[in-house]
């Protein structure tokens, strides 16, 4: 019942054009980076100011997605743009804005883990978008937990949730609900920086581990710790957790899991740490297909690769790209359709189309009208049909794409490494509409809410708005 009631939501958010919140990474559990909103602009200028709403400071290097809920935008950053002097150094950031003013509202600040670089990658901060829900954020912190925090903060005075031990209680500090330690309660050893933005269905949040390599990328010193995990939302307890990996794991576990309904089932999708893809019965945890994406003569690093970008789920298929570490450089890639009706091993009975043109990639598809989008780090973005994996047309942004291509109404939005925006026509043949500069590195992908578009740099964030101008 809550389910359909959930779905139900999601429909009515979907059909509001204008007002629609963005309260996870990808914009619902699908993660298919599309959305009708109409009215954003397609040209502003951060120079002048023109379209500009607000822009928000961050830290020096931002990698996670802007998160839009309940008035609140979400960010996570490292701690160079440090907001108080009780809480110094290098920290991994969450910040919390008003949605409308751009004021800083709270922050959360995790202190960098002992263990070092192996773990906690000096400067990277928060790598996750957090997934809101009911006025409840959740998300990764750079120590490996799950956090679940208080939308509101201690704005509202109040301390919120079984979690009581917050030492800092001022206005602009994080009010944790509960904390779910993954180090410690399912012994995962996360390779250079845990950075799952956790999904959320039917009362159960589903969160990679990162568990991955040492810093010697020989040895996994947690081979038995899960990929995987389920855990209930309400009490932060565990419900389920699976390790099929073990100690095939090829380097770390960046990807994010999606959930949907495929064939009537549903299931949460993982791309996991030997660059295969799985498939879960959502409230049970059981394994219901395995698909891998490299050839089986590929050898890592040089033609094997992981899974860093997150899978779509849409119609009953499953869409992913692999690739690797950016510090790996560019390289080839895969892209495939995937049939998640399977069960067992489908990487030959599942696979729908295979696209072996695309190269390393760490970005998510967007798919409308039978049309898919996919951007890869060495800078190109193709656009293929949907049902055959057949290309119409690619375009070179002439710089490596982190981020992922956003379909907002008829436009596709997509940033680089030199900071660059393009927004193109959504169709068969390929048409630039507008390119412009936001000043310094785009790693993000630009997230449509509530009439305004979010789009951060590595150290600011902008709310774009048609018609608005920001005082110089
Ligand atoms: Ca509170
Ligand atoms: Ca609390």
């Amino acid at each position: 019942m809550r389910r359909i009631i959930l779905s139900a939501l999601v429909v009515l958010a979907a059909s509001s054009a204008v007002s629609a919140d963005w309260p996870m990474w990808g914009g619902t559990p699908s993660r298919n980076m599309v959305s009708d909103m109409k009215g954003l602009p397609t040209t502003w200028d951060v120079k002048t100011g023109k379209n500009v709403k607000w822009v928000a400071e961050l830290g020096s290097q931002s990698y996670g997605n802007p998160t839009v809920a309940e008035g609140v935008v979400m960010i996570g950053t490292n701690n160079e743009a440090m907001k108080d002097p009780k809480q110094p150094g290098d920290r991994g950031v969450l910040m919390a804005f008003n949605e409308q003013t751009g004021e800083f509202m709270w922050q959360a600040t995790f202190e960098k883990l002992s263990s070092g670089r192996a773990n906690d990658w000096p400067y990277q901060g928060i790598a996750s978008s957090p997934t809101v829900v009911r006025g409840i954020a959740y998300f990764t912190s750079n120590r490996g937990q799950i956090i679940a925090a208080d939308l509101k903060g201690f704005h509202d005075g109040v301390n919120n949730g079984p979690y009581k031990d917050e030492k800092l209680t001022g206005k602009t500090d994080i009010d944790i609900i509960w904390i779910f330690d993954m180090m410690e309660e399912v012994g995962t050893f996360p390779h250079n920086l845990a950075n799952c933005s956790p999904v959320i269905d039917g009362g159960l949040l589903y969160c990679s581990t990162g568990n991955g390599q040492d810093e010697s990328h020989v040895n996994i010193p947690s081979p038995k710790a899960p990929s995987i995990i389920a855990v209930e939302i309400e009490s932060g307890k565990l419900k389920w957790e699976d390790n099929s990996v073990g100690e095939r794991i090829l380097h770390g576990q960046w990807s994010t899991p999606a959930v949907g309904d495929i064939g009537g089932v549903r299931q949460v999708v993982h791309a996991q740490g030997d660059g295969w893809v799985r498939g879960y019965e959502a409230q049970s945890g059981k394994k219901l297909w395995e698909f891998d994406t490299n050839p089986k003569d590929s050898v890592w690093p040089k033609t094997r690769n992981e899974v860093i970008s997150t899978p779509v789920i849409y119609e009953n298929l499953v869409y992913i790209s692999n690739g690797q570490d950016p510090e790996h450089g560019e390289g080839v890639g895969h892209a495939y359709a995937i049939d998640a009706t399977k069960r067992g091993d489908i990487t030959q009975t599942g696979m729908i189309w295979h696209f072996d043109k695309i190269r390393r990639s760490i970005s998510t598809a967007a798919i409308k009208d039978g049309l898919i989008y996919l951007a890869d780090f060495s800078g190109f973005l193709h656009c293929l049909d949907l049902k055959t994996g057949k290309p119409y047309w690619t375009h070179d942004m002439f710089a490596a794409i982190w981020g992922s291509p956003m379909i907002i109404d008829n436009k596709v939005y997509l940033g680089d490494e030199d900071g660059d925006i393009s927004v193109i026509e959504h169709g068969k043949t390929f048409k630039l509409l507008s390119e412009q500069n936001m000043g310094s590195s785009v790693y993000a992908t630009a997230v449509p809410a509530n009439g305004k578009l979010f789009i951060m740099n590595r150290n600011q964030l902008y709310a774009l708005q048609e018609g608005a101008q920001l005082k110089k």
